[in-house]
C-alpha cells in the first residue's frame, strides 16, 4: 500500500508512522536510552522509545514547516547495549548520588560510571560520524543531557566553528558534577575544555545555576577570548521575562539570539529549557521558560535566517514513572522533535 501522509499512521513501530529507511531518509534520528547521573527525577532512559510510541499521532503537515516527512526521517532501532550501559552505571551512581556526591572508598564505583558514559558519548559520535559520512543528518534522541557530547563532537570535526544553540534551564557548566566527568550538568563543560571546534555556545533559558557557572560563562564571553577558542553568550531566562513583561517582543528577542548564532548551528533541547508544564516529569524541572509559541517561533525564525542546522538533540525528556499515567512528555517531546526535523 502506498504511503498517504493524510491518513492515519499505519505502521505503529516507524517514528512518525514514516515509511523511510536508512537509505531513503535525509534525517537519521539516534535513540540513546541513557540515563546515568540524574540527580532528581530519573528515566529519560525511556524516552526514544516512549518517544517512538507516541508518534505516530503527530500529524505530518505543518502549518509552520510544511510538509517536514518529505525530508524522509529515519529512527534506528532502540540499541539495548546502551540500556544496559545504563542499568549498570546507575547501580554505581545511584547510592553516590543519593549521598550528594563520592565519599572516599567510591573511586571505583565514579570510575565504572565514568567508563560507561563514556563508552554512550563514544557510540553517539560514532553513530553521528557515520550519519555525516552518508551526507545525512544527525538528531539524537536522549537520553541524558551527556550523551549529546558525541555529536557535538562529530560536528565540530565536520563544520569547525560550529555553533551550540543550546535551551535549558541549566547551563551545564559544572566540572563533574557530583563526581562524575561525564554528569547531565557537565556537558557544555566538556565541550569548552575537551572539545576543539566548537566556536559559540548560545544558551537560552538559563534560570538555574551556580555562581561559579555564570562566572565562567562571562570569562568566555566573545570579547574575552582568543580565536579559535569557543565562547559563550548566555540569555538568562530572567532578562528575557523582565523585558517581556515591560512589553517587549519576542521576535526581537529570537533575532538577537540568531544573530549571536555563527553560520552552522547545532539546536540542543534539553527539555527542561521548556516551561515545566511541557515537561512535568523532566529530572530537574524549574518554573519559567520557554512556552510553546516561542519555541516555535524560535525555531521559525532560525529557519528562515541563513543559518544551516547541521544537527539537534533533544534530551531529558521523560516519561511519568507510573504506569497508565498521562503520556504528556513523551507527546510533546515528539512535537518538538518533528519540528527540530523542520529546521534541518
Ligand atoms: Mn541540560
Amino acid at each position: 500500500m502506498p504511503f498517504d501522509p493524510n491518513a492515519a499512521a499505519t505502521d505503529p513501530d516507524a517514528i512518525f508512522g514514516l515509511p523511510h529507511t536508512r537509505e531513503t531518509a535525509s534525517i537519521i534520528l539516534i535513540p540513546v536510552p541513557y540515563d546515568a547521573t540524574s540527580s532528581f527525577g530519573v528515566g529519560s532512559s525511556r524516552a526514544p522509545e516512549a518517544i517512538r510510541c507516541v508518534s505516530g499521532q503527530v500529524d505530518l503537515f505543518d502549518r509552520r514547516f510544511g510538509a517536514i516527512h518529505e525530508k524522509g526521517i529515519y529512527m534506528e532501532p532502540h540499541p539495548a547495549e546502551v540500556l544496559e550501559w545504563s542499568r549498570q552505571a546507575r547501580a554505581d551512581s545511584a547510592p553516590i548520588i543519593a549521598r550528594g556526591g563520592p565519599r572516599a572508598g567510591d573511586e571505583d564505583a565514579v570510575s565504572r560510571v565514568d567508563q560507561l558514559s563514556s563508552r554512550v558519548t563514544s557510540h553517539v559520535y560514532m553513530r553521528c560520524d557515520e550519519t555525516y559520512g552518508q551526507g545525512k543528518t544527525p538528531g539524537v534522541i536522549g537520553g541524558e543531557h551527556g550523551v549529546a557530547y558525541g555529536l557535538y563532537k562529530a560536528a565540530a570535526e565536520r563544520y569547525p566553528g560550529v555553533g551550540i544553540l543550546q535551551i535549558d534551564a541549566h547551563m551545564d557548566l559544572r566540572p563533574a558534577y557530583e563526581g562524575f566527568v561525564w554528569s547531565h550538568a557537565s556537558v557544555m563543560h566538556n565541550v569548552l575544555y575537551d572539545l576543539d571546534g566548537v566556536g559559540r555556545i548560545v544558551q537560552v533559558g538559563i534560570r538555574d545555576y551556580c555562581e561559579r557557572e555564570a562566572a565562567l560563562a562571562e570569562e568566555h564571553a566573545a570579547d574575552r577570548v582568543g580565536p579559535g577558542q569557543t565562547s559563550i553568550a548566555t540569555f538568562f531566562w530572567d532578562d528575557i521575562a523582565d523585558e517581556r513583561i515591560g512589553g517587549g517582543s519576542w521576535g526581537v528577542i529570537c533575532e538577537r539570539i540568531i544573530t549571536r548564532l555563527p553560520e552552522q548551528v547545532v539546536v540542543s533541547i534539553d527539555i527542561d529549557g521548556l516551561d515545566p508544564s511541557l515537561c512535568p516529569h523532566t529530572g530537574t524541572p524549574v518554573p519559567g521558560g520557554l512556552n510553546w509559541d516561542q519555541l516555535s517561533l524560535l525555531l521559525k525564525m532560525i529557519k528562515e535566517s541563513d543559518r544551516v542546522v547541521v544537527g539537534f538533540d533533544l534530551v531529558e525528556v521523560c516519561p511519568s514513572p507510573i504506569e497508565g499515567d498521562s503520556p504528556i512528555d513523551a507527546v510533546i517531546g515528539s512535537r518538538v522533535l518533528y519540528r527540530l526535523c523542520g529546521v534541518v
